[in-house]
């Protein structure tokens, strides 16, 4: 099946033109007041917060889910799922970047207030990896299933097979065959997975997590998105917290899990943020322009990000605030 791009194109507009946008430097707004070191509560839910611009999109859905008293999981699941379907975002669903061998290998998880979670990775030919994920969550005792049983458990289970084929993605990658050079580099390859952390107005969270993984790897490599812990992490007694940028960094120092440790020993969002960078930056060799993020939502409702180097924001609505937010940096690029 070929898809109508026009359709998903705009969808993406309208989705982005319903937003305010404004920046606020991070740490400054009234929901996000990372100067104030373990403040008090600074406020109630709803929030919902998504890594990277498309981010603004995936909010506007989780709000109307959460504005129509849906569950915080229902609107975390359905603020994702826009990007998912958009098919001019490069990095997340179908319309993404293909591996070295020219498939599109999707990941994705989900985990509630609880802890309870489900993830898929390595999946191909679906439109909404994180539909899967949270049906493997709701209809299995597993956690999390991989490429081809996935596959055959989603078809199984209700879930349909598209082809999409994008001739300007497939130009991209005819021509970086020519030199198949393989080089993560801090958001310049615009592979922006979508992460998101929400608390609903009784404070439960729960987090989601979409990608179609970094450009150009290898064939079977699977990223930090659908690794819980590693991707996203949430403890509805401390908070939720999830990561962008090069996964096998989140990986190695399961990043998301790092953050919400952090902040159960009393952290704040943007300290526990900052100490996860830190961790991480150990494994990056000055001048390797390998990026990573983290965004962090604490259990009464203080939020923050952080990133390696600059250029990573987040999208962040509250009841006072909707627009993105630029993360700190830790590292100059030299
Ligand atoms: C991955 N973490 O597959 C993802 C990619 C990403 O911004 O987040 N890009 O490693």
């Amino acid at each position: 099946m070929h898809y109508d791009r026009r359709k998903f194109i705009r969808t993406g507009l309208v989705g982005t033109a319903a937003v305010v946008t404004g920046c606020m430097p991070n740490g400054v707004t009234e929901e996000s007041p990372g100067t104030i070191a373990n403040g008090p509560s600074p406020g109630k839910g709803p929030i919902v917060l998504s890594t990277w611009k498309h981010g603004l999109m995936a909010n506007t859905k989780a709000w109307q889910v959460l504005s129509a008293k849906g569950s915080v999981l229902d609107a975390v699941e359905q603020g994702v799922s826009v990007v998912e379907s958009d098919l001019s975002n490069r990095s997340v669903g179908l319309g993404g970047h293909p591996d070295r061998d020219g498939s599109v290998t999707l990941d994705a998880c989900i985990q509630d207030h609880n802890g309870k979670a489900g993830a898929v990775a390595f999946l191909q030919r679906f439109e909404h990896p994180i539909s899967v994920a949270r049906a493997i969550m709701d209809r299995t005792p597993h956690v999390m299933l991989v490429g081809k049983g996935a596959e055959q458990w989603a078809l199984e289970n209700g879930f349909e097979q598209l082809d999409v084929e994008i001739p300007e993605v497939r130009q991209a990658w005819q021509e970086w065959l020519r030199t198949s050079t393989y080089k993560p580099i801090a958001n310049i390859e615009n592979h922006d997975t979508i992460g998101m952390i929400a608390m609903d107005s009784d404070g439960q969270l729960a987090g989601s997590c979409t990608t179609s993984g970094m450009a150009y790897k290898i064939h079977g490599r699977v990223g930090d998105s659908p690794i819980i812990g590693a991707g996203l992490f949430v403890d509805g007694e401390v908070g939720a917290a999830c990561a962008t940028g090069v996964g096998e960094l989140m990986i190695r120092t399961s990043g998301s899990h790092t953050v919400v440790e952090l902040m159960r020993q009393g952290r704040t969002p943007e300290e526990a943020c900052r100490e996860a960078v830190r961790r991480v930056a150990k494994h990056v060799p000055a001048n390797e322009a390998m990026q990573v993020g983290f965004l962090a939502l604490r259990a009464d409702g203080l939020y923050a990000g952080r990133s390696l180097y600059a250029g990573f924001d987040y999208a962040a609505k509250t009841n006072s605030v909707e627009g993105m937010v630029d993360a700190g940096y830790d590292r100059e690029w030299e």
